[in-house]
């Protein structure tokens, strides 16, 4: 296999996700139409040039019978891609119960949902079963594609039982496993049955990687209080063996998002928008409506700085972009109609016959939209609860080269480790905090602007999604190097 430029590829690269980057439809009994969606990780690894990368993962969709799971099995094999196909009752109970409703909130420090907290802790281990079942399924998968002197990267919380079951099968396997959501204080993850295996099937890996210094550190706690484990500097060590775990904390592709601002249909969105908001600043907000994303708090902090700022009222105007995900669970749907009825609430109370304070859309925008609403925003607002990175506020930044406008960024996202000397960072939770944050935003002046921008752009510029995919893939190559020879000597 040969790159673009002629030259081989240095190594092939399985990476493992539980979804596939592409949407899959079915248009026939033998025939599916295909589409890339262009996720944060998609890009990091297109712009990996050393490795040939195929994905391995689920399509998201279930195909029982035979004839369709060939045919889409072919379809993928184009895009590089090799489906793992997952039947409705593991859907339910891996991605559905152990993943979401287990996992994601606890990673989060968000419990586990009140309202079935009881009827989660008694299917627990029948969605554990589920969660060994389908990561043996992923690992299967694998070991059918992977050929000699591949690096396989495992993704997410999903697949935290596959480096056990990967490296059960084949201990040469170079094997490395990265998590997207924040790993939580060892307190909280003392609290889940399971926490033993979790931690040592992942220890299974030879590299194991996050996207702060403080994730890491309390994966290496848990290691240490629930295992009894070494940590050392280089990270979780156990009779011998020794698996790095370092942080690795992802980025953006900032280019993509700069050259799309010259392009003529961004222009165009960008002259449209400036008439249509002209006279009123613009703050941004764009999440999935998630319960980590604070939406709700970001909105009454939004109210309150009305309340305090009359002066304002009718020269500012929040645009709260939110994509509904997991729109068939209770919870996200109770989570929809608040931030809802918020809004509504807000706008009859300072809206006018002609304008409103909160544009509030609940739908994905495309790429060019996107960046051209990215860039006319004077000040933009992440208020997650928490955030294993936030890759909003890097989109933001990379966009606002010409304007220079404020990041108000929580605490609490992964990114304020790297934004945080240039955005101002709040509690989200305290709204008269936020409120007061985003007074001192829209006040700021043009020469503190500026240098708070230059900060976060040199760093959103230099820190990309390449470098981050290159620096994890080829530290596990050294690891593994370095492991033969220690165990050489
Ligand atoms: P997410 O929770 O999805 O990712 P984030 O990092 O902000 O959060 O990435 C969201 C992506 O979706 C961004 O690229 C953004 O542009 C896009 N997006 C969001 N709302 C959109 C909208 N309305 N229209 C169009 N696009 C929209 C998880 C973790 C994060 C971590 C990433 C990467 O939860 O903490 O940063 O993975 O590791």
């Amino acid at each position: 296999c040969e790159r673009q430029d002629g030259r081989p590829f240095r190594q092939r690269l399985l990476v493992v996700a539980n979804r596939l980057p592409v949407s899959a439809v079915r248009r026939g009994e033998d025939s599916w139409s295909l589409e890339i969606s262009a996720g944060g990780l998609v890009t990091a690894l297109l712009g990996v040039k050393e490795f040939e990368a195929r994905w391995i993962g689920w399509a998201g969709v279930n195909v029982p019978d035979e004839i369709g799971q060939k045919a889409l099995t072919k379809a993928l094999a184009e895009k590089r891609c090799i489906p793992v196909f997952l039947d409705e009752e593991i859907v339910h109970q891996y991605y559905n119960g152990y993943c979401n409703n287990i996992l994601w909130p606890l990673f989060h420090y968000l419990g586990l949902p009140q309202e079935d907290r009881l009827a989660t802790t008694r299917s627990f281990q029948s969605q554990f079963a589920a969660f060994k079942k389908a990561n043996q399924m992923f690992a299967d998968v694998v070991n059918m594609h992977y050929e000699e002197g591949d690096v396989v990267w495992c993704h997410d919380y999903h697949l935290m039982y596959l480096p056990e079951c990967l490296k059960k099968h084949n201990t040469n396997m170079k094997v490395g496993w990265f998590l997207h959501t924040p790993f939580p204080s060892s307190e909280i993850h003392r609290t889940l049955p399971s926490r033993s295996e979790l931690l040592r099937s992942v220890l299974a890996a030879d590299l194991v990687g996050f996207h702060t210094y403080d994730y890491a550190r309390h994966f290496v706690s848990a290691c240490t209080r629930i295992l009894g484990f070494e940590g050392t500097p280089e990270g979780v060590e156990d009779q011998g063996r020794l698996t790095r775990v370092a942080a690795f904390p992802i980025g953006i592709d900032s280019d993509r998002f700069i050259r799309a601002l010259e392009l003529p249909q961004v222009r165009e969105h960008i002259k449209d928008l400036k008439e249509r908001f002209s006279g009123r600043k613009v703050m941004l907000g764009v999440d999935r409506l998630d319960m980590i994303k604070g939406i709700p708090q970001k909105i009454l902090a939004f109210e309150k700085f009305l309340e305090e700022n009359p002066y304002w009222r009718d020269k500012v105007v929040l645009l709260q972009i939110a994509v509904p995900t997991r729109t068939d669970v209770p919870e996200y749907q109770k989570l929809t109609s608040q931030v809802h009825e918020i809004v509504g609430r807000i706008n009859g109370r300072f809206g006018s016959l002609t304008a409103v304070p909160i544009h509030h859309l609940d739908r994905s925008l495309d790429f060019h939209a996107l960046c051209a609403l990215y860039a006319v925003t004077d000040v933009a607002l992440v208020t997650s609860l928490r955030d294993g990175m936030n890759l909003v506020s890097y989109e933001f930044v990379a966009c606002q080269d010409a304007k220079k406008g404020v990041l108000i960024l929580s605490e609490f996202a992964g990114a304020a480790q790297s934004l945080g000397a240039g955005a101002i960072l709040v509690n989200p939770w305290n709204i008269t905090e936020v409120a007061a944050s985003i007074s001192q935003a829209l006040n700021m002046s043009a020469e503190e602007r500026e240098k708070r921008h230059q900060h976060n752009f040199h760093h959103v510029t230099s820190h990309t999604a390449q470098e981050w995919a290159e620096t994890f893939v080829s530290e596990l190559n050294d690891t593994v190097v370095e492991a033969k020879l220690r165990t050489s000597k």
